[in-house]
């Protein structure tokens, strides 16, 4: 269905007037979701954790491995395109149905970021690790140190430096994009949302952030309440797109706070990215944020603030569909 334009919307149209967009609800109750087409096979993975008695947690970390070891997808893991330094920087988190919270940011040299966010979690008094930190404990954990650059990553790295030109390139996340290394810039991540036998809710965020970001920079993903938030009383929500606006409006914990509130996934998805629009007006329109939420009935709604948007929804059965989200910039 098509929506305003950026002017309309940008302008002093009343959210009321914003057409609705299609929603996204399955036919089966989901009992996993994740962000963009690579999820379908990461799901396959989550699905497989539960048929073997899994837990939701265990589901969500088998889904982002999946993620973090493809080495064709330069946004997750192996890989993932670079920093401007040429470092490849992976940020990642987890949380579980009962508030249990694990993150790393930055975390350099070690492909299973989740992994290590859940061991953070496990294994540590404390809920985060960044940078040369992190990495200790990973070593100290028994993770694999390897380079992550891959030679098509620094192809790509190598090609950016010509021009330095950093302009995030909406929904490169999607398999169109994926063989074009070397663009003006990109986006990452895969959000992921699971529901154990038991029916208990946790989730996954996992990313080597923006392409070519400053050294040091962090988004969205590892941080809890922007780039994911469960609540097993209502659901859980997970983001990607442009970290740094997921996080000025708390992106994943504003979509749960609407789920709590008595939305459905796909319509608090989108009051979230409504009032991002209303926050920050043209600064946003030529950027893409999206927002996946799974609530505890299984229902999966999703919403963008520009078209293309893509998340992979699996049942209990292991039937996975890719919908296509709504956006607020869908054109007409
Ligand atoms: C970040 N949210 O680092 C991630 C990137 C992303 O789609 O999801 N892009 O800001």
């Amino acid at each position: 269905m098509s929506g305003p334009s950026r002017r309309t919307v940008l302008g002093a149209a009343p959210v009321a007037a914003l057409a609705t967009a299609a929603t996204a609800q399955t036919a089966a109750p989901a009992v996993m979701v994740s962000t963009w087409d690579f999820g379908a096979a990461a799901n396959a993975a989550g699905l497989a954790a539960r048929a073997n008695g899994g837990t939701a947690l265990d589901m969500v970390e088998a889904g982002g491995r999946v993620a973090e070891a493809d080495e064709s997808n330069s946004s997750v893991g192996l890989g993932g395109l670079p920093d401007r330094d040429g470092r490849v920087t992976l940020d990642a988190c987890v949380m579980t149905w009962a508030g249990d919270i694990g993150a790393v940011c930055a975390l350099e040299d070690v492909v299973h970021a989740v992994s290590v966010a859940r061991r953070v979690m496990e294994r540590t008094p404390h809920t985060m690790l960044v940078g040369e930190g992190a990495r200790s404990f990973a070593v100290d954990q028994g993770f694999e140190t390897r380079n992550l650059l891959t030679p098509r990553a620094e192809a790509a790295w190598r090609n950016w430096l010509k021009t330095s030109e950093y302009a995030p390139r909406i929904n490169s996340e999607n398999a169109d994009w994926g063989g074009q290394p070397g663009g003006p810039g990109n986006h990452d991540t895969i959000g992921l949302l699971a529901i154990d036998a038991a029916h208990r809710m946790a989730g996954a965020c996992t990313t080597s952030g923006m392409a070519f970001k400053m050294r040091g920079r962090v988004g969205d993903s590892p941080l809890i309440g922007a780039g994911l938030y469960v609540d097993d009383e209502v659901g859980g929500a997970t983001a990607t797109g442009v970290g740094e606006d997921v996080v000025r409006v708390a992106g994943a914990h504003a979509v749960v706070e609407a789920l709590r509130a008595g939305l459905d996934p796909t319509a608090a998805c989108r009051r979230v990215i409504e009032r991002l629009a209303r926050l920050r007006g043209p600064k946003v329109a030529n950027s893409q944020v999206a927002l996946l939420a799974l609530d505890k009935q299984g229902r999966a709604g999703a919403f963008a603030l520009q078209p293309g948007f893509t998340f992979a929804v699996t049942d209990a059965n292991g039937q996975t569909r890719v919908e296509r989200a709504g956006a607020l910039f869908e054109t007409p």
